[in-house]
């Protein structure tokens, strides 16, 4: 095995004719709202409800953007449109369902591809974890409005309930061990798993009413907040300057990811060219302006300092003695929360898929269930992936780990572009990022920023991951990748 073969990247038309033996033509059926609300969809839950509050506050690992919060949107908000023009011109170009992974294959090659694929399952399962995590906290939060205490050692991290004694001494003991763990995380990842197990589909009006319901809520706190905003909150602006601006820009990207899964619908779009930039640009814009609504609204109702909590928007509701809005965002949040976890959960064995086919994992990952006609083993694995990991983990430790993934393999997108245009500058393109290699070059730097953005730890937690997917690659995808066996249509770069 060569050092050139790790670098084989797989060409374009044998990516489209394996699409076409493998799954046929999919209907043509999305149009520029489908695709905004598919994007709102996957963008809006944990981020926006959860984790604001360590942006503006910090925590023991980073420190606060207070009120610039607004300023940590705005700029997120940019660095993901340069790279969501990149992800447009590579879905339509390789309108296939393994996203990013997908991309890189026909660009950087097998290993890079690989390292994608591996971060990619920090994005949508480690994003997962943190997702239902914070679902568990707005669902006990619920709860309580509805007088119902959820024991504390059923509803935590481990890491918080070892550094608490009171949570450890109610808990049960085996064994003289304490049982802690985060219930509600685990219930919902096991019920949603075994809603996609037996392929319940879930329709566009579906998601277009949950869409709604996030967006109302959202919508509801900005509104009636607006009133209760005391601008001596937003006084001192930047608390901790531009360092506080920039980890409040690392944390709040896990509010945008998502908009990267209108991508993967390239094949579905009427309209590709026109629509897919519609879709993705558009959903980031609109959820761009709400995020910076609710940030200016949330540091204007309590001073910045008081924000480290699960539950931001309901505590700043409860501060200002409006009980009932903090129910009914409780209410929204929890469904909000759930619509990314379906579309994530939807979306990881979808790339796991791809892999497999591929060769670079096993094949029990992409085979599909004879009678549900589901990725039942895929579907399966990142089920329980995502259950042990939300019985334990906590928010931000998950949260930090996925957007590290997450930018990583944008970074690439970026970069995929420039070697893909010099690479192949004529191929026919219905959508071209306009301004290469600036934009992408731009996109390139915005995601250098953010990365920097992170705590050490985080990124300590990302090199661990990242050496064990070099090991799993060497041991196994190195060895069965089909572009290996093929040598017809490899080709080292
Ligand atoms: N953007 C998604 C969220 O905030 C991952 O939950």
């Amino acid at each position: 095995m060569s050092f050139r073969s790790l670098f084989r990247v797989k060409s374009i038309e044998s990516m489209l004719a394996q699409q076409d033996e493998g799954a046929g033509t999919l209907r043509r059926t999305l149009g520029p709202v489908d695709l905004i609300l598919l994007g709102v969809g996957a963008i809006v839950g944990a981020g926006i409800f959860g984790l604001v509050g360590t942006a503006a506050a910090g925590d023991s690992l980073r420190p606060g953007a207070g009120p610039a919060l607004i300023v940590s949107f705005l700029l997120t908000g940019l660095a993901c449109a340069l790279t969501a023009l990149c992800y447009a011109e590579l879905a339509a170009l390789v309108p296939i369902s393994g996203s990013a992974y997908t991309y890189t294959y026909a660009t950087l090659g097998e290993l890079i591809a690989w390292i994608i694929g591996w971060n990619l399952i920090l994005e949508y399962a480690v994003g997962n974890i943190a997702v239902a995590v914070s679902w568990s906290g707005y669902f006990c939060g619920l709860l309580r409005g509805c007088g119902l205490e959820f024991p504390q050692y059923l509803a935590t991290d481990l890491r918080t309930a070892l550094s608490t004694p009171a949570i450890l001494d109610q808990a049960p003991r085996v064994f003289g061990v304490p049982i802690v763990f985060n219930l509600p995380a685990v219930g919902i990842v096991a019920l949603l798993t075994v809603v996609l197990l037996v392929g319940i589909r879930v329709s566009a009006w579906f998601n277009a009413g949950m869409v709604l319901v996030k967006l109302g809520v959202l919508a509801l706190f900005v509104l009636v907040g607006a009133f209760y905003v005391r601008p001596e909150n937003w006084q001192p602006f930047a608390p901790h300057g531009w360092a506080g601006i920039q980890a409040g820009a690392a944390v709040v990207f896990f509010a945008f990811i998502g908009f990267d899964a209108i991508s993967t619908t390239a094949e579905e779009c009427r309209r590709p060219r026109r629509d897919l930039p519609i879709g993705i640009l558009g959903s980031l814009g609109v959820c761009t302006v709400i995020y910076v609504a609710v940030a200016a609204v949330l540091t204007g109702m309590i001073p910045w300092n008081q924000l480290n909590t699960a539950e931001p928007l309901s505590v700043a509701m409860r501060v200002a003695k409006l009980d009932w809005a903090a129910g009914i965002i409780a209410l929204g949040s929890v469904v909000a929360h759930t619509g990314v976890l379906l579309v994530f959960q939807l979306g990881q064995p979808r790339i796991l898929m791809s892999m497999s086919r591929d060769g670079l994992l096993p094949p029990v990952f992409s085979r599909v269930h004879p009678r549900f006609r589901t990725p039942f083993f895929a579907t399966l694995v990142t089920g329980i992936f995502v259950a042990v990991g939300a019985s334990l983990a906590s928010l931000e430790e998950m949260a930090d780990l996925c957007s590290i993934g997450t930018l990583s393999a944008f970074l690439l997108v970026c970069i995929g572009i420039v070697v893909l245009r010099r690479r192949e500058p004529h191929r026919a393109r219905s959508f071209r990022t306009p301004w290469v290699p600036v934009v992408p070059l731009l996109g390139v730097a915005a995601c250098l920023w953010l990365l920097a953005g992170f705590p050490n730890l985080a990124w300590v937690r990302f090199a661990v991951w990242l050496a064990a997917g070099i090991v799993c690659y060497a041991l196994y995808g190195r060895r069965h990748s089909r572009l290996a066996a093929s040598s017809g249509d490899s080709r080292a770069t």
